[in-house]
Parts: C-alpha cells; sequence; structure tokens
C-alpha cells in the first residue's frame, strides 16, 4: 500500500497488500498455478540467477502468496514476510534457518505442544538443545542463555497457561548475547501485539488462528525485519518445502480485511465472560489477561491494547467437572484449534499439548483439569447462557456423585 505511515491499523487491514490488479480487480486474483511460463530460455536463465525479478515456481513465490506475506508484513511492522503452509512449518523453517548441530535454543515452558516436541525429538536428532524456562521471569531467561545459544523463542500469551512474558525486557537480554528473539505472537495478532516494536527479530503466526478467523484455512506466517534475513528465510522454507498454497494465502488475506474489527469483539467479549466466570462458584482459578488477578496484568497492559479472546480455568471438581463442562455445551463447540469467529471449548492435557508429555506439561503449568476457551465473535449474552447452562450440569453431576457417596 502506497503512502501508508499515517494510516491507522483498521485502514491497513483492509488495505495492506493490494496493488493494481488487471481488469482493475479490487482483491487479488487467485494465482492457483503450480509453474509460471518463461519469455524465453534467456528469461528463465535470468529469473534463476537473480538478475532479474519474476515468478517461477510457487514453492519458491506466487504473487497471490506474496500480497498475503506483503499485508501480514505491513501489519506486524516487519521488512518483508514468508507464507508457510501451516504454523508448525513456520516454526520447523525458523529452527531450520537459524540454528545447526551445537547451537543451544531458550525456549518458554508453556507453549503450543508440538512446538515443544519439535524441539525435543527434531531438533534434538538434529543436536540443537533446549532449556525450557518460565519466560515470564525475565530472570530464569537470563540464567538459561549459554554462550551457543542462538535463538530465544517466547510464545505471549504462551498456549493454553496464558503466562505473559516481557519482550522489550527479554530481547534486550538476548541481544546482549547476540541471540535472536523469535515470538509467535498466535494468540495476540498484529491487531493487539507488535513484537517487533518491542525488540523482537521475527515473528510468527498460525494464520489457522485470529489471522485468517474463519476456521477454513491451516497455515503459518514468519516475518522478518531486513532483506538479509528474509532471503536466508526465503531459501530455507524453499529447501524445506513448507509453503502455502494460493488458494489458502487468498483466503487469509480475505480474512485478514476484519482482523481489527473481529480482534476488538473477541477481547470485549473474552473481558465479560471472564469477569461472569470469576464470580461463578464452581471456579477453582481462570486466567485471562484482562482480569486484574492475571498474575502478569501489568506486563500485559504494557505491552499489548487488548487482552485477547483466550481464556483458561479449572474447575471445582477439575478434569472430571471440566469433562462435563466440555460435553454439556452447545454453542460452544468441542474442537481444537482457536481464533475463529465460532467460540470453542478443548481440553489441553489430552487434546492439544498431549504430545508433551505429562511431566512437560506440569513444568510448563499445564495442569490435568485446565480447560481452555476459545471466544467468538456471537453475541456475548448466548455465549454466558451456554456456558451457565453447562455449568448448571455440572453443579447437578456433582450433587448426584455427592449423594452416592453419601
Ligand atoms: N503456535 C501456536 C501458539 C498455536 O496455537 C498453534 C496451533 C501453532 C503454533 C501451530 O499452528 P498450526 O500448524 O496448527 O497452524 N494451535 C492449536 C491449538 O491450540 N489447537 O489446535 C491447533
Amino acid at each position: 500500500m502506497k503512502n501508508h505511515s499515517k494510516i491507522d491499523f483498521q485502514t491497513k487491514c483492509v488495505h495492506s497488500g493490494i496493488d493494481e490488479y488487471e481488469y482493475g480487480s479490487v482483491v487479488p486474483p487467485i494465482y492457483q498455478t503450480s509453474t509460471f511460463k518463461f519469455k524465453s530460455a534467456q528469461h528463465g536463465a535470468s529469473l534463476f540467477a537473480g538478475e532479474e525479478r519474476g515468478y517461477i515456481y510457487t514453492r519458491m513465490l506466487n504473487p497471490t502468496i506474496e500480497a498475503m506475506e506483503n499485508a501480514i508484513a505491513e501489519l506486524e511492522g516487519g521488512h518483508k514476510a514468508l507464507g508457510c503452509g501451516s504454523g508448525m512449518a513456520a516454526v520447523h523453517t525458523i529452527f531450520g534457518a537459524l540454528t545447526q548441530t551445537g547451537d543451544h535454543v531458550v525456549c518458554s515452558s508453556a507453549v503450543y505442544g508440538p512446538t515443544t516436541t519439535l524441539l525435543n525429538t527434531i531438533m534434538k536428532k538434529f543436536g540443537v538443545e533446549t532449556t525450557f524456562v518460565d519466560t515470564a521471569k525475565t530472570d530464569e531467561v537470563k540464567k538459561a542463555i549459554k554462550p551457543n545459544t542462538k535463538v530465544v523463542y517466547v510464545e505471549t500469551p504462551g498456549n493454553p497457561t496464558l503466562c505473559i512474558s516481557d519482550l522489550k525486557e527479554i530481547s534486550d537480554i538476548a541481544h546482549q548475547h547476540k541471540a535472536m528473539v523469535v515470538v509467535d505472537n498466535t494468540f495476540m495478532s498484529p491487531a493487539l501485539q507488535n513484537p517487533i516494536a518491542l525488540g523482537a527479530d521475527v515473528v510468527m503466526h498460525s494464520l489457522t488462528k485470529f489471522l485468517n478467523g474463519h476456521a477454513d484455512v491451516v497455515g503459518g506466517i514468519i516475518v522478518v525485519k531486513d532483506e538479509q534475513t528474509y532471503q536466508h528465510f526465503r531459501k530455507t522454507l524453499n529447501q524445506l518445502g513448507g509453503v502455502i498454497d494460493p488458494f489458502n494465502a487468498f483466503l487469509v488475506h480475505r480474512g485478514l480485511k476484519t482482523l481489527a474489527i473481529r480482534m476488538e469483539r473477541h477481547c470485549e467479549s473474552a473481558q465479560v465472560i471472564a469477569e461472569w466466570l470469576e464470580k461463578h462458584p464452581l471456579i477453582k482459578w481462570i486466567r485471562y489477561p484482562g482480569l486484574k488477578s492475571h498474575p502478569h496484568f501489568n506486563i500485559g497492559q504494557k505491552q499489548h491494547k487488548g487482552p485477547g479472546g483466550m481464556i483458561t480455568l479449572e474447575l471445582k471438581g477439575g478434569l472430571e467437572a471440566g469433562r462435563v463442562m466440555m460435553d454439556s455445551v452447545n454453542l460452544f463447540q468441542l474442537a481444537v484449534s482457536l481464533g475463529g469467529v465460532e467460540s470453542l471449548i478443548q481440553h489441553p492435557a489430552s487434546m492439544t499439548h498431549f504430545s508433551m508429555g505429562k511431566e512437560a506439561r506440569l513444568a510448563g503449568g499445564i495442569t490435568e483439569g485446565l480447560v481452555r476457551i476459545s471466544v467468538g465473535i456471537e453475541n456475548v449474552k448466548d455465549l454466558i447462557a451456554d456456558l451457565e447452562q453447562a455449568l448448571e450440569k455440572v453443579k447437578i453431576a456433582q450433587n448426584k456423585q455427592h449423594e452416592l457417596h453419601v
């Protein structure tokens, strides 16, 4: 987008990555092609040699994908972005690009389960060692950094504990030790948090979540700050091959246009629901970045523009009670993933974070009874009514259990 510096984020969501298209098309055309014809043998050779710019093959670059990448790079305040086939393809590409045998990574102890598993299996197999720490405690990050630490990888708020890490402090420490700071910004989206402005070097998202927002795409994105890093990541992505396809990129670009207003509604409704749940007698504990009771509330206030749409809680009665709640909701759908227009509920210990194993889960604060809610954009009164009737069923089930034991 031209002359964008003074334009508000809401406007950028609608216009970013949009160019002049053939036939005056207002939205980017879907170039659903695997390959692009060269004008001549010389043309093909000069494209490959990098002497001329143009499209060669969709794994390398595609105009529909590039339009979506440019849009997200602009929304994140980065230089350029790389579209990946999933969030995990983005995570893999990042570690593939930034580490080699003998390197060390410091990673938040509460991150999306398969990120932990990737570091503990594939990256470990290739000789990359990881120390998992509670990155909400900056001192722990400091202590974990070694001379061979190449990456400090932070997810904030963390999935699913919603613990919040101070990105500015962590970036300062990591940079003193010449380590790169990579932030998984999936839970906040660029509407609520811009890690690059806080000092991060690389930002990634699972596009599957808030950025696309409609639960119909699996994708990932990596945003970088400079051309050299971009070229290095582009080569790595091209070799690993985990690219997004043009149609999914088109859908994500379409989703971005409503990102600002969707995030406003996610935040508004999640705040109302979290405050309602906090007062409910069946709640053992609840965590939401917009509640003053959140242990890192003040860090959040400093670095994000809104508390997001994710809530985690544990009921009195633990896992058993949580299962009754999950089986009793009607509007909330019992499904993994998050960040879509529809509200979802799931159980991390047996679902999204199962692959980590119990020990790593407990070390990251993921208790067996923890239930995670993704608040959608439905009417908040309907969502509360659904939770209310589900919690009523939990109460009835607990009363029955009690009677059996008397
Ligand atoms: N990072 C975060 C914070 C995530 O929540 C996820 C997926 C990923 C990366 C990986 O992205 P994907 O490959 O799935 O696009 N989180 C999921 C979750 O919590 N439930 O299902 C998927």
